[in-house]
């Protein structure tokens, strides 16, 4: 069901009960609340240097720029089982509105990256998606930098070629660990949903602590380039933050 859009988040709920539950992402992580855990484990990734593999595809969807990963990536620690790489994507604003999902203390960054895994005791990431220990996802939050940030123009120096909605084109694999902050040791860790529709709650968030940076103009590629249905600009694609409704979240850092 493709008929979902950001402007009336509250219509979610009608079609897709999940979107109403009580595990919901994103959330505002308030860092006077969060608990410090000592023994949550250091995420180890594997399989993420995709130098000399096949091409990728990199997908407008609609909904946000998508760039499918093969399952031979994988994170091989940080949690009690072994989650495969699907796909990454991204959420963000616009000129005037920072669009990340997650917000620190009520405050959004200007984008934010999402590197989707399934769990490997399934048999692809359509039947874990709605198990409750089906994903887990690796966001990070991008902000602006001053220099062009390199890694990033893998994606983004063809994002021209994908601007129509359902367009998809074909880049050089790359090393897709540099897409993620240098340091992976900081993070929050809660348990919540995917944050559009169908809001199963399935994921295992972890929202690194370091962030990552582009340029301003690469930001603005990512604002300004893309087109969704009836030709509108694909822009903030972002859910509101949702109730913890008691969850906690956990910091792997004092
Ligand atoms: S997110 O990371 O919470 N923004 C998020 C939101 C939606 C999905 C994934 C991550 N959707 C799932 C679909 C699956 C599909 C999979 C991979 O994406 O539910 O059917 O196979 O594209
Ligand atoms: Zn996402």
């Amino acid at each position: 069901s493709n008929h979902w859009d950001y402007h009336n988040q509250r219509s979610w709920l009608s079609a897709f009960t999940d979107c109403g539950g009580k595990s919901q992402s994103p959330i505002d992580i308030a860092t006077r609340e969060v608990i410090y855990d000592p023994r949550l484990p250091a995420i180890k990734l594997d399989g993420y240097d995709l130098s000399g593999h096949p091409e990728l595809t990199l997908q407008n969807n609609g909904h946000t720029l998508q760039l499918q990963l093969p399952n031979t990536m994988r994170i091989v620690k940080g949690f009690d089982q072994v989650y495969l790489a699907a796909q990454l994507h991204f959420h963000w604003g616009n000129t005037e509105v920072p669009g990340s999902e997650h917000t620190i203390d009520n405050v959004h960054f200007p984008a934010e990256v999402h590197v989707v895994h399934y769990n490997s005791k399934y048999a692809s990431i359509k039947e874990a998606a709605s198990e409750p220990d089906g994903l887990a996802v690796l966001g990070a939050f991008i902000g602006i930098g001053l220099h062009e940030n390199e890694n990033y123009e893998n994606i983004l120096s063809v994002i021209k070629d994908v601007s129509t909605e359902e367009s998809d084109t074909k880049i050089p694999s790359f090393n897709v660990r540099h897409l993620l902050p240098n340091s992976l040791e900081k993070f929050y860790r809660y348990t919540g949903s995917l944050t559009t529709p169908p809001c199963y709650q399935s994921v295992n968030w972890t929202v690194f602590n370091d962030t990552i940076t582009v340029s301003r103009k690469q930001l603005a590629a990512l604002e300004e380039t893309l087109k969704a249905g009836h030709n509108q600009r694909l822009s903030q694609n972002f859910r509101t933050p949702q109730n913890l409704h008691g969850r906690h979240v956990l910091a792997s850092f004092p």
